[in-house]
């Protein structure tokens, strides 16, 4: 097979370079990651290059360039011959919440942008953004007990509808409290898989800081 080399943003921040990472990651699949760090010279002068929208993630194939997270994550089950549910009413489920995600919570994604590395942060909740959250947590508990028997993800094995969640769970980490003891379960698989914890460890590597997606306060640790 030709190389993969999936074209990403900054670890820390780009949380649609996260979804295809995981799931080339998750499916065993060898690529070469090429990074272009978001908002800097070298982005703008690169980009063009590398994605026809501007954008990341863009995976390279060949002489295939595949652009938009979704897309790359079908093309690479595709590839693999796994990532979806083999059940019909499963894998039609699991495309429908990865492409709800993909299309929305705009609330969530503005009011919570992704950083991976930050822990405790509070920013003040909106009827819109609780709105979000609790349709990804009726998402997320619904998938988990109609189709997650056969493992801990959300159709039992991964998918790529949990790649597709991997972000919202980072967001929930730095932001969150008090989820439903579902969403807590499922949070606390997607936090101790090893590929996302490679991921973390990656961001926290990072010098990069962009201002706008440090948002909310930290709290203070409790003492004991
Ligand atoms: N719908 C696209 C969204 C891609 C996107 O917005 N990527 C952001 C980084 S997470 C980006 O490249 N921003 C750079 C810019 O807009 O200059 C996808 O699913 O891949």
């Amino acid at each position: 097979m030709q190389p993969l080399v999936l074209v990403i943003g900054n670890q820390n921040y780009s949380s649609w370079s996260l979804r295809p990472w995981m799931l080339l990651r998750h499916l065993g699949l060898e690529f070469e990651e090429h990074t272009l760090t978001l908002d800097s010279p070298e982005f703008r002068r690169d980009i063009a290059n590398l994605s026809p929208t501007l954008k990341v993630p863009a995976l390279h194939h060949g002489a295939t360039v595949i652009w938009d997270s979704l897309a790359i994550c079908e093309y690479v089950c595709e590839l693999a011959g796994r990532g979806l549910p083999r059940d019909t009413a499963a894998r039609a489920v699991a495309r429908a919440v990865a492409a709800e995600m993909h299309a929305g919570f705009s609330a969530l994604r503005d009011q919570w942008p992704m950083n991976a590395r930050a822990e405790r942060r509070r920013v003040a909740t909106t009827p819109e953004l609780s709105r979000d959250v609790a349709r990804i947590e009726s998402i997320w508990q619904d998938c988990r007990q109609r189709f997650g028997a056969g493992g801990p993800w959300l159709f039992g094995d991964y998918s790529l509808a949990d790649a597709m969640y991997a972000p919202v769970i980072l967001r929930f980490r730095t932001y969150g409290d008090g989820f439903a003891p579902a969403t807590r379960d499922y949070m606390a698989t997607a936090l101790a898989d090893p590929h996302l914890q490679a991921w973390i460890k990656a961001a926290r590597a990072e010098p990069w800081i962009i201002a706008a997606a440090e948002l909310g306060a930290a709290q203070a640790t409790l003492p004991g």
